[in-house]
Formats: structure tokens, sequence, C-alpha cells
């Protein structure tokens, strides 16, 4: 059976326990990791500062650029190979993965490499009210070692999403990938070898959160700054970690995501829409819609549009290009969707369908499946209303006017992203800015431009990464100020 071991300083190391890497299509253990200790992250650090002081800390830009441009390249050279273990870890599509994942997590490093090269900085002509002059200027330098700590839903995409900017300005990073979904992070750091990035820029951590690698990293003295996503009470406990030596944090957290659709939308187009919306990796994205808000002149024409997209979901074998749903990522996640769907039930709610586990009498009937669920009738102050399921599972309520279909949306401690569906271009212009998200898409759902700032609000996050915002989080700032007379 694979080992997948840590990458410190440019080899493998093998940690001292073993944790199984479990393919949730069937529960079978495709692969073993090794858990790195304390002395391996403390190992990690090191070397990390190390590469700082040696050559990639005399790189220039154009030489990182050169260094990630390779890592997009190597990334693609073994692309189905980082397709087959995507599937295997996560038990997602293969369509999926290789649409979405496996091209982006290529796309996160040519874009900032693309981006290192051309962002511009701050320059000002100062003249000070006491009549002096100066020229002020702004250079970017590294943060130093910067600790990446990740999910599992998408786990190479937002592992690189994270690790190509911070490397694009300097940085040696350390990552610690899910205990879920350790294998897409080796294959990454084996191209990090392959294309000749110094030793000790880029380390990899094998682990656990608490206890285990992912606490050892975020409260490693040594760590200058801290990157994570994850669910929101996992970035609390990482803030109070980051507390004692005041590191920056960047956290891209949970969500409960509205999604409000007028009577003017594009019928067909909203509904196909809203099924990605909800249903896409099994309702396992951060930005998936568990809240749809439907004008109450389509409500049930749209539930029962949307109820048909669930009930066409294919759960053929992930490897298998006609599937478009795969199952949870765990026993435990499972259980935790099904006590939501148990908990709606109880909460009063109609279940229009699914909120079950699929059959299929064969080896999947071992994996961690449910049924695609929509549910209707819920009080808004239902805990199925306000909470994250993380699942493939949305509630579905009638709205009468744009004003309060608004408050509904904006109705949450989360702050994620949310979609507005409608044909009318002044509605869409009046109501998007007033959504409570970092992001609001207007008749699509998840379509990424890596410029663009994206983040949280409330529970769901803290700062910005994408674009120039990640250049900022990833960099000090100095100021320059030159007398000039
Ligand atoms: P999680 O918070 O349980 O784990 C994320 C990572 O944190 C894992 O690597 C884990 O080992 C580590 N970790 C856990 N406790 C830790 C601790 N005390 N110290 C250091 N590291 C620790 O999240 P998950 O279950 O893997 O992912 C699902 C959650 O992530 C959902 O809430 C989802 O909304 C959120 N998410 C958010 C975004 C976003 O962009 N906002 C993206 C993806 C997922
Ligand atoms: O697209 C991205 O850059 C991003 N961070 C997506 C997050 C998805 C959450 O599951």
């Amino acid at each position: 059976m694979k080992l997948l071991h840590s990458y410190i300083d440019g080899r493998f190391v093998p940690g001292k326990r073993e944790f199984a890497d479990v393919n949730p299509a069937d529960g079978s253990v495709v692969a073993r990791a090794t858990e790195a200790s304390s002395e391996m992250v403390d190992a990690a650090v090191t070397a990390a500062r190390r590469a700082l002081r040696d050559d990639w800390g005399r790189y220039g830009v154009r030489e990182r650029a050169a260094s990630l441009y390779k890592v997009a390249e190597g990334i693609e050279r073994r692309f189905a190979e980082f397709v087959a273990a995507e599937v295997a870890d996560t038990g997602k599509p293969i369509s999926l993965a290789s649409r979405l994942d496996v091209p982006r997590a290529a796309a996160n490093f040519r874009v900032f490499a693309d981006l290192i090269k051309t962002a511009g900085l701050e320059a000002f002509e100062t003249e000070t009210p006491d009549g002096r002059r100066a020229l002020n200027y702004t250079v970017r330098r590294p943060l130093g070692v910067v600790g990446i700590v990740t999910p599992w839903n998408l786990p190479l995409l937002l592992l690189t999403w994270k690790v190509a900017p911070a490397l694009a300005c300097g940085n040696a990073v350390v990552v610690k990938p899910s205990e879920e979904t350790p294998a897409t992070a080796t294959l990454l750091a084996e191209v990090m070898q392959e294309a000749g990035i110094p030793n000790g820029v880029f380390n990899l951590v094998h682990g656990f959160g608490p206890g285990s690698a992912g606490e050892f990293l975020v409260s490693h003295p040594e760590v200058n700054a801290v990157t994570f996503t994850g669910e929101s009470q996992t970035g609390a406990s990482i803030m109070k970690a980051c507390a004692s030596t005041v590191k920056p944090v960047s956290f891209e957290l949970g969500g409960k995501n509205a999604a409000i659709v007028f009577a003017d939308c594009d019928f067909d187009a909203t509904l196909a829409g809203m099924s990605d919306a909800v249903f896409l990796n099994t309702g396992q994205v951060c930005l998936c819609a568990e809240r749809v808000y439907v004008e109450r002149t389509i409500f049930d024409r749209f539930v029962e549009g949307l109820r048909t997209k669930a009930e066409a979901q294919n759960f053929a074998w992930p490897m298998d290009e006609t599937a478009t749903m795969g199952p949870l990522i765990s026993a435990k996640h499972r259980e935790k969707v099904l006590a939501y769907y148990r908990l709606a039930r109880e909460e009063g709610a109609e279940v229009v369908t699914g909120g079950d586990v699929p059959k299929f009498g064969d080896a999947r009937d071992q994996g961690f499946y449910v049924q695609p669920t929509i549910f209707t009738g819920l009080a808004e102050t239902a805990r199925c209303v306000k909470e994250e399921i993380f699942g493939p599972a949305c509630h579905i309520a009638a709205f009468d006017s744009e004003e309060g279909a608004v408050a509904l949306a904006n109705d949450t401690r989360y702050g994620l992203a949310a979609s507005v569906w409608t044909n009318d271009l002044k509605r869409a212009h009046r109501v998007a800015p007033q959504m409570n998200a970092g992001i609001t898409w207007v008749n699509c759902w998840f379509l990424r431009d890596l410029r663009t700032p994206f983040g949280g609000a409330g529970l769901s996050g803290i700062g910005r990464e994408g674009g120039v915002h990640s250049l900022n989080f990833y960099s000090e700032l100095n100021n320059i100020c030159i007398r000039t007379e």
C-alpha cells in the first residue's frame, strides 16, 4: 500500500504514526499517510527559514515567476495522476476533478506568476503643509514563513490557491492539508522537487488539527503568518493560537449562502445554475447555496424543477465519466449531514425529495453517500436555515417583494457568497450591492476570475485573497519616504 510522507527540506520524511486515506465511495483504504511529529513541524519551519536566507531569498521576481510556471507545467504533465488521486481521496466525479480542481491548481500558479511580474505598487509625490517635498513609494518584502492549513472539499485547488501567491511574494511555506485528503498535496511535493524548487521553500506536513501537525504549525513561534480555509470554529481556535505571537491571519471559513430567484429570470438557465449551486461536489463547496429564496409567482414551478434536477443526479462510480454526484467525504461528515436531515423534519420541514441514503446493492453501500435533498416550509429561525450543513441540501422559501428577499438573504451571521437570478438589469444592479457577502454572482455561480477579491464577512472569514489582495496579504509593504527638497 502506498505510504504518503511529509516533505521537509526537499526530502520525503516518514512520520511515526500511520493513518488511513479512505476512499469515500466505498470506504476502502487507498493509501496510508504518516503523521508528522512536532519535531518534524519544527524541522519544516527551520528548513523554510533557511531557504529564505539562502537561495530562494535571493531569487528576483522573474526567477520566482519562472519557478511557478514550471510547477504549473508539472501539474499539467501529471494531470491524470492528480485527477485520479483527487477522485480516490474525495469520491468526487472524475468529470469535476478534471474540469475544476486540477486545471485550477495549474491556473493558480500561472495567474500569480503573471501577477507578481506585472502588479504595480503605490507612489506619491508629497508636499507637506510646511512646504517640504518628498517621494513616497512602496516595496514588497516577503512575510517570511507562511503556515497554510487547508480542508478536504477542494483539496488541491484550495491548497494551491494559497501556496502560489505565497511563493510568488518570496515566502517559504509549510502546508498542512486535511487528514482526509493527503494524496494530491504529496503529488504536489513531487512536482515541486521535479520543478527544481529549492529545498525548504515548499514543505508539507501530514496530520490532524488539534494536538497534531495543524496545531503545531499554527502555534509555532517561527511561523510569520497563517492562512487557513475551513470551518469557522476551527478558525476561532487558530486565531487564538496565533494571538500570542501576533501573527497575521487570512481566513476563508464557512457559509450559509443565499440565492434570490426573481420571477423574471431565465427560468431554465437559472434552474441549471441553481442545480450546480446546490449540488456541485455533493454540496461540499463553501459557496453552495443552502438557502434559496424564490419569488412566490414561480415558487411551485421552481421547486418542481429543482426536484427534477436532484432526482436526475447520477451516482455512478466516481471514475465513470457519467457520474455527476459523489459521496460525502467521510462517515463522520455523513452522520452530521444526516443529523441535519433528521433535524429538518423535527423542525417541521416538508421533504420535497431525498432526506435519506441511496442504496446501490454493491460496494458503494459501504461508501458515504446521501440523497440530494430539498426542504420547504421551515421557519427562518430553524437551525437548518441558520447553520451550515455542507451537504447536497437546500431549503427553498417564497418571497413577495425585492426588499423582503434582500432582508431574508441577509439574515445570517455568515457572509460569504450570494447569487441573484434576474433578467432585469436595473434590479441586478440594485440588489447585488446590498448582499451581505464577499462575492455576489448575478445569473451565474462559482464563476471565478482569480484577480478579484475573494473572502467573507462575519463567520465567513477575515480578509480577502485573490489578485493584488493575495499579494498584499503575503507581503510586508515597506513604504519609503525620500525627501526631495
Ligand atoms: P476543518 O476546519 O475541520 O479543517 C480544515 C483544516 O484545519 C484541516 O487541515 C484540519 O486538520 C485543520 N485543523 C483542524 N483543527 C485545527 C486546529 N485546532 N489547529 C490547526 N489546524 C486545524 O474544515 P473541513 O471540515 O476540512 O472543511 C469544511 C469546512 O471548510 C466548511 O465549513 C466549509 O464551509 C469550509 N470551507 C470554506 C472555504 C472558503 O473559501 N470560505 C473553502 C472551503 C471550505
Ligand atoms: O475559487 C476559489 O478561489 C476559492 N477559494 C473557492 C472556495 C471554495 C470553497 O469551497
